[in-house]
Order: C-alpha cells, then sequence, then structure tokens
C-alpha cells in the first residue's frame, strides 16, 4: 500500500490555480444571470480568490484573462494580490472578442488582422513580466465554416509563423501553452482543435511551448487520460484546464459530470510524476447558476479528491497484476482506490494544515457571502457567453 505520509505531503503541496472570470457573472448565449455581490474590478476578484485559498489552503494563485481583467497597473496588481496571500498566474490571452477575428485572428488571410492578433499576444507577455506569472495561455478560435473558405495549409504557416513570434517573446522563466478543442466557434475546421496539432506546433517551437489540457475540450467518448499519459511521456505536458462537460464546452464544475473520468485523468498525472510545478493544474469553469465561490471550493475539493484517490493507487500490487496478465485483479487496484472514501483523508490533511476540515462550511460560516452582497453593487460580467 502506498505510504501514507507520502500521500498526505503530496495533497498538501498540491496547487489549483483559479480563474478570474469564475468570480464574475457569466452564462450561456441566451442569457447571463447576474448575481449579487459578484466582483466587479479584477481587485475584487481577488477579494474572492483569496477567500477560496483561504478555506482551502491549495489554492494561492489566479489566472487572468486580457482583457477581461485589463488595468492601468499590472505590477500593482500583482502586489495587491501578494498582500492577500495570492500570486499571479496564467495570462490568458483574448484574440476572439474583435469583430475584426471574424475570419481569424493569427490564422486571419488578412495581414494587418495578423499583426494585430500577434501585438496582444506580445503584449501578454509584457503583462507577464509586470505580473512575474510564468505561464501565457493561448487559445485561438480560429477557423473556417465552410469548406474551401480558406487554405487549411496556409492557415497553419500562419499559425506557426505568430507562435514562432511569440516564442522568441518569452523570458528564460517564462512558457506558452497552446490549448486545443475541437470545433466552436468554427463549425467545419478549427486551426488548433486537438493535441496532436497543438503538439506538433510546440515540438517545432521547443521546450518553453508545452500543450495545455482543457478537459471540455474533447469529442465525447474521447480518452482524455491517454492524451495525458503521451503528453506526459513526451514532457509537453504543460497544464490543464479543468471542468465538466455532458455534451461540448460545458464549463460546468470539474468532477462533477464525471468524478471517474477525472480520477483517471489524475492517476495518469501520478503515474507520469506530473504531480509537481512544471504542470499547472488550473480551473476554465463558469458558474451560470450556482453561488461562484462555494462552487469553486467545491471544484477544488474535487480535484483534491480526485488526486487522492490517485495517490492511494497501490502501484505494486498493480504492476503486479499488468505483469500477471491478470485482467480483473488490475481493474480492481484501480477500482479499490477510485472507490475509497478520502473524504477523512482530506479533512486530516487540512486540520494538520491549521485549516477548518470543511471548507465549504468554513466558507458559509465566514460570513464573507453576506458581506459582498451587501456590499457590491453591479457585479462585471466575466466577458464569456454575454
Ligand atoms: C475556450 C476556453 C479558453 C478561453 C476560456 C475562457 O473555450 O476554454 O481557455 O480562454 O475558455
Ligand atoms: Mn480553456
Ligand atoms: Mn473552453
Amino acid at each position: 500500500m502506498p505510504d501514507l505520509a507520502t500521500v498526505k505531503a503530496a495533497l498538501a503541496a498540491q496547487r489549483i490555480e483559479t480563474p478570474s472570470w469564475a468570480y464574475g457573472n457569466s452564462g450561456t448565449r441566451f442569457k447571463v444571470f447576474a448575481q449579487p455581490g459578484v466582483p466587479r474590478t479584477p481587485r475584487e476578484k481577488l477579494d474572492d480568490a483569496a477567500r477560496v485559498h483561504e478555506h482551502t489552503g491549495v489554492a494561492p494563485t489566479v489566472a487572468l484573462h486580457i482583457p477581461w481583467d485589463r488595468v492601468d497597473d499590472y505590477a500593482a496588481l500583482a502586489a495587491y494580490a501578494r498582500e492577500r496571500g495570492l500570486g499571479l498566474g496564467a495570462i490568458n490571452s483574448n484574440v476572439f472578442q474583435d469583430d475584426d477575428y471574424k475570419l481569424g485572428s493569427v490564422t486571419n488571410p488578412d495581414p494587418a488582422v495578423r499583426r494585430k492578433a500577434l501585438g496582444h499576444l506580445l503584449e501578454c507577455v509584457d503583462i507577464m513580466d509586470a505580473t512575474g506569472s510564468r505561464d501565457l495561455k493561448l487559445w485561438f478560435s480560429d477557423g473556417t465554416n465552410y469548406p474551401g473558405q480558406d487554405d487549411l495549409h496556409a492557415r497553419q504557416d500562419r499559425l506557426a509563423e505568430a507562435l514562432a513570434a511569440v516564442y522568441e517573446r518569452l523570458g528564460d522563466d517564462q512558457r506558452m501553452l497552446l490549448e486545443y478543442k475541437f470545433f466552436e466557434p468554427a463549425f467545419y475546421a478549427t486551426d488548433v482543435p486537438d493535441w496532436g496539432t497543438a503538439y506538433a506546433h510546440c515540438l517545432k517551437l521547443g521546450p518553453k511551448a508545452q500543450v495545455v489540457v482543457d478537459t471540455g475540450h474533447h469529442a465525447p467518448g474521447t480518452n482524455i487520460e491517454f492524451i495525458v499519459a503521451l503528453l506526459l511521456r513526451e514532457r509537453k505536458l504543460g497544464g490543464f484546464d479543468f471542468n465538466s462537460r455532458f455534451y461540448a464546452d460545458d464549463d460546468l464544475m470539474v468532477g462533477a459530470a464525471d468524478p471517474f473520468q477525472l480520477f483517471r485523468i489524475m492517476y495518469e498525472v501520478v503515474r507520469g510524476g506530473g504531480l509537481g510545478d512544471e504542470i499547472a493544474f488550473m480551473l476554465d469553469q463558469c458558474h451560470n447558476i450556482e453561488a461562484k465561490i462555494p462552487a469553486i471550493i467545491r471544484s477544488v475539493m474535487n480535484v483534491q479528491e480526485a488526486t487522492a484517490k490517485a495517490l492511494l493507487v497501490d502501484a505494486k500490487a498493480l504492476r503486479d497484476a499488468q505483469l500477471a496478465g491478470d485482467v480483473l485483479g488490475a481493474n480492481a487496484v484501480l477500482m479499490d482506490a477510485f472507490n475509497t472514501d478520502v473524504r477523512p483523508l482530506l479533512a486530516e490533511v487540512r486540520t494538520e494544515a491549521g485549516l477548518h476540515p470543511d471548507p465549504m462550511a468554513a466558507y458559509r460560516a465566514s460570513g464573507w457571502q453576506e458581506h459582498i452582497v451587501a456590499d457590491r453593487v453591479g457585479g462585471t460580467q466575466a466577458g464569456w457567453g454575454a
């Protein structure tokens, strides 16, 4: 059996980054349901993120989305975060919201639009310099809706050119994480639709270019843990955008739709030695109908629970069964870990770290929700799904 002290140490050391946009109002293209007390500024988003970290102890960084979190002084924002025990995490670029990007951003047939998009990506690296962020997250909505609309081959060339320019601009300690998504908003062909495309570009670029796996960005039935295992083996897994899905890019709470899948993913992370700092474990979610801060706390806990179960897999018993060709025995080892109730173990880890054993209860008792509802009027939209 795995050594319990080692398991606990790994759980205590785990870090999960929360996204600034999950704190703001969001919705679908049909309706944004405004909630009372949501943040009106990036600073207020950090105030809320500080609560998540205070109660979970494992969420010390916040990802920003530019321009949703545009401020005049990013170094001052980073200092504000630090004063609250937080750091600023990945900078998420946004080249999907301008009219100019109707036919694409960095793959647009018009060189002027491509220059504008590249300018934004380079500006994001400037912001990273100011915030001290390590990772630039790149997601391109670029693609085409109709066969023949544009040259698929040429679009890859344009993409490669832009990525190379961004790569060139990165500092020694900075990385770019290339995210893929199989469809939406483009419906015929997306320019970075899958891990293979992202991997091919990252491989050519070099070690500072890594693939990010957004769990909601795959076709139904895709074996995501296989992708994770493969990228880890190739040392090309840069991070996760965690969320869960029933149908497409649903952005629901991670581990809510399919906790077994999350466990299988985390098992491959553990098996591949990926539970350290090199991989960014980020949430990328929107809480449209549920209360935001508790939903983020719940999401962090879901990742912790999946991780705890993955750490509890008896590696030796599993290997013995695998080598003996014991199909049912090997499967049983994995299922035993998955079926373990790890909540008491996590409660213990929290208590040992000086935290309340139940972060949800601690948040409810803290009075923060009542405070923000009374204090904040006119919360802002996340910028997403408007
Ligand atoms: C795209 C995506 C990407 C964006 C975020 C808001 O669907 O996953 O990561 O930056 O949503
Ligand atoms: Mn994402
Ligand atoms: Mn998404």
